[in-house]
C-alpha cells in the first residue's frame, strides 16, 4: 500500500465514491425479464485491427477471435438518464468509449457499469447510435447480437445489510446501486449467442456456497455480520454472473462475464473484500466443474459447472489485483492460478508510463505496472491491474493489448487523466484461435 496508511486509503475512497467516479454495483430485484440475444445477419466479414494496440500485433494480419472487456463508466445518476443520452449520437463520453471499441475492434466485449434496463434500450441505443457510427474516422464497430440482463444493484433487500442502524439506500441493497440495474452490463458480439445456453447467476445465496468467507462482526464475539434471516436472502453476486455461450462455426465459447464487488468501501469486517474473493471464487469452481461445480445451481434452478474440455474466456472487471490494492490476499489468484486457465498478462506502455508520472501509491507498489488496467487516485489504491480476459487452456492465445497510448500518441486522447474522457479503467483484449489446440 506503499506509504499511505489503511485509514488514509478508506478515506480518500470514500471521498473518491462521493465524487462518483469509482463505485461497486450492486443488485436489483429479480424480475423475469427474458435475457435477450439479438437476431442479425451474417457474420461480418472483418479486416486487419484498425488500431494497433498491442506491440505483437504490430504489422500483424490479424487472426483468431479478439474477446474484449472494457469498464466503460457508462452509468448514470438516475434511472433513464443513459437511455436519454444515448438517445442522442453526440454524448461526449459515449463517443470516446465507441472509438476506443472501434479501434480495438474485438469480436467479443463485455462492457461493465452499463446502466441495465429491462426494455435493453440503452444497449440498443449504444450500438446503434454510436458503435455502428464511424467515430473520428474509425470503421464503425458492428455487433448483431447483444445479451444483457438484470443485475442485483439496486435492488433493495429489505434488510439492514450495512449494519447502520436503518434500512434502506445503496449499501442495503442486494448490489451497490442507488437505482435498480446502475453499474450492470451487457455483451456485444459479432458472433451469434446461444440464447437458450445462457445461464445467469443473479439469485444465488452467498451461504449456498460451501465454506463462503462470510464477515464476522467485529465486535460481537461469534456473531455473524449478517443474521440469519439475512443470510437467506444475501446473494453472491454484486451485479450478475453471466454464462453466455458464443457460437463460431461448429464450436462454443462460454463467455463467462461477472462484475465482483470493490473490496473496499466497507469497515473492518471487511465484507466487501470477502464477498469479491467468493465472487471471483465462483467462476473458479464453474470451470472446474463435477463435484466442485456441484453445489452452484442459476436462476432457472439447474446445478453444476462446466463439462470437462469446455472452451471458455472469463470476462469483467474483477475488481482485484494480484499484487495491489485491498482485496484479500489470492482473490484473483484463484483464476491466475487455476490450471484450467492460462493469463497472457496484457501490458502497455502507457499503463507503465502513468504509474511513473502519476507517482504517490503506485511508487510504492509490487506489480508491475505495465499491466496496470486502471487508473484509480494515486493517494488512495494507485493503478491497478483489474480488469482481465482468461482464456481457457484449451484455446491458443495469439496476442493481447491493454487500449492505454502513451501520453502524445495517437489515441492517449481517449484515456486521458481524471476527469476521465471515457473511464478510469482501460479495455483489455486477447485474441485466441480455436483451432490448433
Ligand atoms: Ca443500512
Ligand atoms: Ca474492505
Ligand atoms: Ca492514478
Amino acid at each position: 500500500m506503499g506509504r499511505f496508511g489503511t485509514w488514509t486509503v478508506a478515506f480518500v475512497a470514500a471521498a473518491v465514491l462521493a465524487a462518483g467516479s469509482f463505485v461497486p454495483a450492486q443488485a436489483a430485484p429479480v424480475q423475469a425479464v427474458p435475457a435477450q440475444a439479438v437476431p442479425g445477419q451474417a457474420v461480418p466479414v472483418r479486416g486487419p485491427a484498425a488500431l494497433v494496440i498491442a506491440p505483437e500485433d504490430q504489422g500483424a494480419d490479424r487472426k483468431g477471435i479478439r474477446f474484449a472487456t472494457y469498464n466503460a463508466s457508462l452509468n448514470r445518476a438516475n434511472p433513464g438518464d443513459l437511455i436519454r443520452d444515448l438517445a442522442d449520437p453526440s454524448d461526449a463520453q459515449a463517443k470516446a468509449v465507441a472509438q476506443v471499441v472501434q479501434a480495438a475492434q474485438p469480436d467479443v466485449l463485455l462492457l461493465n457499469e452499463f446502466d441495465y434496463d429491462a426494455r435493453h434500450e440503452a444497449a440498443e441505443l449504444f450500438r446503434t447510435n454510436y458503435l455502428g457510427v464511424s467515430q473520428q474516422g474509425q470503421a464503425p464497430a458492428d455487433y448483431p447480437y447483444i445479451y444483457t440482463a438484470p443485475s442485483n444493484t439496486g435492488v433493495p433487500s429489505g434488510f439492514d445489510l450495512n449494519n447502520d442502524g436503518s434500512v434502506g439506500g445503496p449499501e442495503d441493497s442486494y448490489g451497490y446501486g442507488t437505482f435498480e440495474g446502475q453499474y450492470g452490463m451487457v455483451v456485444y458480439s459479432k458472433y451469434p449467442i446461444d440464447e437458450a445456453g445462457v445461464r445467469t447467476f443473479q439469485n444465488f445465496r452467498w451461504s449456498d456456497m460451501p465454506d463462503a468467507r462470510l464477515p464476522v462482526d467485529p465486535v460481537v464475539r461469534d456473531a455473524g455480520w449478517f443474521s440469519a434471516d439475512e443470510l437467506a436472502t444475501v446473494r453472491l453476486s454484486s451485479k450478475s454472473h453471466w454464462d453466455v455461450p458464443v457460437t463460431v462455426g461448429s464450436r462454443t465459447v462460454h463467455v463467462l462475464v461477472s462484475h465482483p464487488t470493490p473490496p473496499t468501501f466497507d469497515g473492518t469486517e471487511d465484507r466487501n473484500g470477502k464477498r469479491n474473493f467468493d465472487e471471483i471464487r465462483l467462476w473458479a469452481d464453474y470451470i472446474q466443474g463435477g463435484e466442485t461445480a456441484r453445489y452452484i445451481y442459476d436462476d432457472d434452478g439447474r446445478f453444476g459447472g462446466l463439462g470437462r474440455g469446455e472452451r471458455f474466456v472469463i470476462l469483467g472487471d474483477q475488481n482485484s489485483d494480484p499484487r495491489d490494492g485491498d482485496s484479500l490476499r489470492g482473490s484473483i489468484d484463484q483464476l491466475l492460478e487455476s490450471r484450467l486457465v492460462q493469463d497472457p498478462a496484457p501490458s502497455a506502455d502507457g499503463a507503465a508510463e502513468a504509474s511513473a508520472l502519476q507517482g504517490a501509491a503506485n511508487a510504492g507498489h509490487r506489480g508491475d505496472p505495465r499491466h496496470d488496467t486502471a487508473d484509480f487516485e494515486d493517494q488512495g489504491v494507485g493503478n491497478l491491474r483489474v480488469d482481465y480476459v482468461l482464456p481457457s487452456r484449451t484455446l491458443k492465445v495469439l496476442g493481447s493489448g491493454i487500449y492505454w497510448p502513451k501520453v502524445g500518441t495517437p489515441g492517449s486522447e481517449l484515456t486521458g487523466i481524471f476527469p476521465f474522457p471515457t473511464s478510469d479503467h482501460r479495455l483489455v483484449s486477447v485474441d485466441v484461435s480455436l483451432r490448433n489446440q
